[in-house]
């Protein structure tokens, strides 16, 4: 038996856009993921968010459910265009829907964790130079970021400013696969750094209004990486690898600058770094109160000369799950070692860790997601076994507490502990969803 501390944080996590639906609802405008979703072949089968879970509708059954799994905490994300579907245009009446939200969580003693953007940029904002390309989205975000505080602040015990600002940059504005969906990796550096900017920026705004009760953070996604043999050239290009994934963001917020070696080769691809100015680092780097950490699996690279990066992923000998991710649970365990030694001895929360499996529905109206409860389980094992050696540990959230939207793999891919029947709209507690309030009740994993 492995046993958590008594105070450990036991959590589930979804996003606005994945679960809202209610698109065109009490106000709210468009947001990029609405525009994008509804452009031809960006995401499967055409799928989008206009209905998703109906959470804006059901939340209150949705927070049953996790009253009924026996959550401590649910970390949720506020959709920016409910906020202000305009610029500069304040709507009280999005905002009435996260205060019922808080108020239903709160009644049923379920800490709330907000995340102020998941990746749901308004419209308007992208319409004005493309977003987080136009220096002032950082002005509008932190507009945006002080009005939740005011209505909000001390009712939400964790901030989250950003979600994994790799995926809303380089993802988006220079992979493509995401909203906005550009293929530019200048534009994916200059997005990366006004959503920096803009975390630090909001981080002052937080400070500066003296919410007591609350802390504030950042969440990244982070990909240990390793060489795939001891050869030189794939130590290098390993090493790129862990710069463009993780060097790149943890850097400016703990150490106040961008890693030398990926600054170099990134200005042979960019051009000039002529959109960081002085003082932005500084800003980035004004102290947070907690580490969030996404963690699904690691990447092996081996040397490849035609390769932005010099390297290329060769696939693990672990299992995979259905997005074919390795499942590696000593990497999540070497991950937070390297966090703690390198990095910040600050409180570390894993917002997001979980796994699509085919679920099916049998005929006995459950879900034996059996592999779910195995991929948790070991992960969990992982993170005791950090906070056995002191590791500042304390707390995880699974994704998801539901199926939901999955980006551009639409519904076809299922994260959640609880089924969604998307016709119906009805929802099943998988019996991975059992297993975890059994932990939660005893603190406790069996080996
Ligand atoms: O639903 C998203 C989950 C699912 O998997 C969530 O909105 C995001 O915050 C987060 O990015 N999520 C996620 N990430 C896993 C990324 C692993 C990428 C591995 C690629 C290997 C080739």
């Amino acid at each position: 038996m492995i046993k958590f501390p008594k105070d450990f944080v036991w959590g589930v996590a979804t996003s606005s856009y994945q679960i809202e639906g209610a698109v065109d609802e009490d106000g709210r405008t468009p947001s990029i993921w609405d525009t994008f979703s509804k452009t031809e072949g960006k995401t499967y089968q055409g799928h989008t968010g206009d209905v998703a879970c109906d959470h804006y509708h059901r939340y209150k059954e949705d927070v049953e459910i996790m009253k009924e799994i026996g959550v401590k905490a649910y970390r949720f994300s506020i959709a920016w265009p409910r906020i202000f579907p305009e610029e500069g245009k304040y709507n009280p009446k999005g905002m009435d829907f996260y205060k019922r939200l808080v108020d239903e969580l709160l009644k049923k003693d379920i800490m709330p964790a907000a995340t102020i953007y998941h990746w749901d940029l308004p419209q308007w904002a992208y319409d004005k130079g493309g977003g987080w390309l136009n220096r002032d989205s950082v002005k509008w975000y932190v507009e945006y970021a002080t009005k939740l505080f005011e209505e909000l602040g001390d009712a939400i015990p964790l901030w989250i400013t950003h979600n994994e600002p790799w995926c809303a940059s380089i993802l988006s504005y220079g992979i493509g696969e995401h909203a906005p969906g550009h293929k530019n990796y200048r534009e994916a550096l200059i997005a990366a750094h006004h959503i920096l900017l803009s975390h630090g920026k909001a981080v002052k705004a937080f400070r500066e209004m003296n919410i007591k009760r609350s802390k504030i953070g950042i969440t990244l996604n982070l990909t240990p990486v390793y060489p795939a043999s001891e050869k030189e050239e794939d130590k290098l290009t390993a090493q790129y690898a862990d710069g463009f994934s993780n060097r790149w963001f943890l850097d400016p917020i703990f150490k106040g600058n961008y890693p030398q070696e990926m600054m170099e080769l990134y200005s042979k691809i960019i051009g000039e770094f002529d959109f960081i100015k002085e003082g932005d680092l500084e800003t980035i780097s004004v102290p947070i109160d907690f580490l969030g950490v996404n963690y699904y699996t690691r990447n092996i690279i081996k040397y490849n000369e035609n390769s932005m990066l010099k390297g290329e992923n060769v696939p693990g000998p672990g299992k995979r799950t259905e997005m074919g991710w390795e499942i590696s649970p000593e990497s999540l365990y070497d991950l937070l070692k390297r966090l703690d030694r390198e990095y910040t001895k600050l409180p570390i929360y894993i917002t997001e860790n979980g796994a699509a499996f085919k679920d099916e529905v049998t005929e006995d109206r459950r879900v034996h997601d059996d592999e779910r409860i195995e991929y948790i389980k070991e992960h969990l094992k992982a993170a005791a076994k950090f906070i056995e050696e002191g590791g500042n540990l304390k707390g995880y959230f699974v994704w998801s507490l539901m199926d939901n939207f999955e980006w551009a793999h639409g519904y076809s891919k299922r994260f959640g502990i609880v089924y969604v029947d998307y016709e119906t709209q009805k929802r099943i507690l998988k019996d991975s969803a059992w297993w975890y309030k059994g932990v939660i009740q005893r603190s406790v994993i069996e080996e």
